[in-house]
């Protein structure tokens, strides 16, 4: 299907129905690597004003943007320096406002990011306390904690940074070291601000009023589980060698602590006040389904991502497990759950599933589940028949999906970046022992010659691209039926054409899977109505499945005597 055949939308995004959360599927804008309008090498809201129909001919019901507000850009903008603004680079708050109102006229909503954990460095609070003495009224919007040891020399515990290092850094005042430090749990360019200080709790309350008055229809949440931490600053417990890991299941004294909960129930009284009510979707990071399940008790936040299937191995029973305990943790508080395969922090599916060992972080010694090496053809060719088949798993589970730009092109990893160019906080903290995120942030390839392959028309970016994507580009896939964005149109059109993909329960087809351990099976199935069946084969082998019609395959599946061969690393829907 092309753009032009699929963007002849006549609903408004207000006449969405209200729980449109529940199953939609939203695509992930990073606007700095989308489409640069005026030139300048990063990506900007003119250039996504422009591309809003190739966005609309996906089919999804609303776009995720990654923040775009002013910020030096330490962290790719989580680095906040104005709430309530636009980054020059990215356009003004006049653009943002037409972007949403273009958006909403092809049927689209708009969730921004909000990141309440830590604010930039820049940011006038931050600055205002740099200009005091630690332990000021100023600093009491941050932690600022004496440190440990003769003249607080000392970090004032042992937390560490998810970015590597400690999570504190020292505060000088004229050049000396003032024995006083503050918190940062990523980069030191984003200090934590101390949630337990009331005029922190309005002024966000007053950011979100502030962009839902502007038609926003609600919030990815930025590092939801981090906004409190545990009184008195107290160590890890010395065996907990993986403590700044994010799904670790113990609960850590800066992560999960029960004050949270209090601070979401406010939010969601402020986007149930709205008319459409807004939506409120969490980053959460925790270890395990259930403690990610009491953020979405029904007065608390909407959606919340799964990580726990995002960090789930090319295994049949694990996914079976994984979704399984989801699906029924969601349940028990009535939400529904929320499928990701990438974003802008995780290695691209293509790359991650392509069967090859992982770096290791030399400081934790968990695997950062980079590659090790350049993949070769086969090793690619792999891990995209692996990215496609999971895509179709991952929209045909019942909640809702998200898609991050590129995934829609089986764009691969970009694991070769030349050091010079990388910006990733990772990467600097880690002295270059841990890669970082940039490889999946390389901006989008929309036609098949240029330096920038359409990124813009001057050939700058600010990450390059490699050229060997021109093959993998817009242009390129909008001419093959084969393409991977041929197959994520048609797939999200399909499941909007079958009500049992959308709302049917889940029920899992034990006899299939018991005839082959390597297939995971299920159906979705509604009252009255024919079934979906959906298998993916994580095997080596193609197996035989009995099913009539078959709506969508990942690759091509071929008819048997008595019903079909599903190849291995390969799923397919049908009516069963
Ligand atoms: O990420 C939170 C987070 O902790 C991880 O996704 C983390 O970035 C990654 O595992 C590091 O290796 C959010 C944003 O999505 C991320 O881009 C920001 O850098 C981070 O918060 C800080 O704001």
């Amino acid at each position: 299907m092309t753009a032009e055949a699929l963007t002849s939308r006549t609903v408004h995004a207000d006449a969405l129905p209200e729980d449109w959360w529940r199953h939609a599927v939203v695509y992930q804008v990073y606007p700095r690597s989308f489409a640069d309008g005026n030139g300048d090498g990063e990506g900007d809201v003119a250039g996504v004003r422009a591309r809003l129909p190739y966005i609309a001919s996906l089919g999804v019901q609303a776009i995720w943007f990654n923040p775009f507000y002013p910020s030096p850009l330490r962290d790719g903008g989580y680095d906040v320096a104005d709430y309530r603004g636009v980054h020059p680079d990215f356009g003004t708050l006049a653009d943002v406002e037409a972007m949403i109102a273009e958006a909403h006229d092809l049927g689209i909503k708009v969730l921004l990011d909000v990141v309440p954990n830590h604010t930039s460095w820049d940011h006038p609070w931050f600055r205002e306390a740099m200009a005091t003495d630690p332990g000021s009224d100023a600093w009491s919007r941050y932690h600022c904690v004496r440190g440990r040891g003769e003249n607080g020399s000392e970090p004032p515990n042992n937390w560490r940074s998810v970015f590597a290092g400690s999570a504190w850094t020292p505060i000088e005042r004229d050049g000396s070291p003032t024995g006083w430090w503050y918190l940062n749990l990523f980069d030191s360019s984003q200090p934590d601000l101390n949630w337990e200080h009331p005029e922190v709790r309005a002024e966000f309350e007053d950011i979100l009023r502030f962009w839902f008055d502007r038609g926003v229809d609600g919030f990815r949440i930025d590092v939801a589980h981090g906004l409190i931490k545990a009184p008195g600053y107290p160590d890890y417990a010395p065996e907990d060698d993986h403590a700044h890991e994010l799904l670790d299941p113990d609960p850590l004294p800066h992560w999960d602590q029960p004050g949270i909960h209090e601070i979401y129930r406010r939010w969601r009284s402020i986007a149930d006040s709205y008319e459409p009510k807004r939506v409120l979707v969490g980053e959460v990071w925790v270890g395990t389904e259930e403690r990610l399940a009491a953020y979405l008790r029904p007065d608390e936040l909407h959606v919340a991502f799964n990580f726990s299937h995002l960090r789930a191995p090319w295994d049949a029973s694990e996914q079976r497990r994984i979704i399984s305990t989801s699906l029924a943790a969601n349940d028990r508080v009535g939400a529904p759950t929320t499928w990701v395969l990438e974003n802008h922090d995780t290695v691209r599916a293509a790359s991650r599933y392509a069967g090859v060992e992982t770096e290791i972080d030399s400081e934790s010694g968990v695997p950062t589940h980079l590659p090790a090496r350049v993949l070769t053809q086969q090793e690619k060719d792999l891990g995209l028949a692996r990215a496609r088949a999971l895509l179709l798993l991952t929209l045909a589970l019942p909640g809702s999906t998200y898609v991050y730009q590129g995934q829609e092109l089986g764009l691969d990893e970009v694991i070769d970046l030349p050091p010079d160019v990388r910006q990733d906080p990772v990467w600097f903290r880690s002295s270059g022992a841990i890669k970082g995120r940039d490889g999946c942030r390389v901006p989008m390839p929309w036609t098949n010659s240029g330096v920038t392959l359409g990124f813009n028309a001057s050939g700058r970016s600010w990450l390059p691209m490699p050229a060997q994507w021109a093959p993998l580009s817009v242009e390129s896939q909008e001419r093959d039926p084969e393409s991977t964005l041929a197959l994520t149109r048609s797939a999200v059109h399909v499941r909007a054409l079958h009500d049992a993909l959308v709302m049917g329960d889940l029920r899992w087809r034990d006899d299939l899977m018991t005839a082959h351990p390597d297939v995971l099976a299920f159906e979705r199935v509604l009252a009255d109505g024919a079934p979906v069946l959906v298998a993916l084969n994580f095997g080596t082998t193609p197996v035989s499945i009995n099913a009539t019609d078959l709506l969508i395959a990942s690759r091509a599946v071929t008819s048997t005597a008595d019903g079909w061969a599903l190849p291995a690393n390969t799923a397919a829907w049908w009516i069963s």
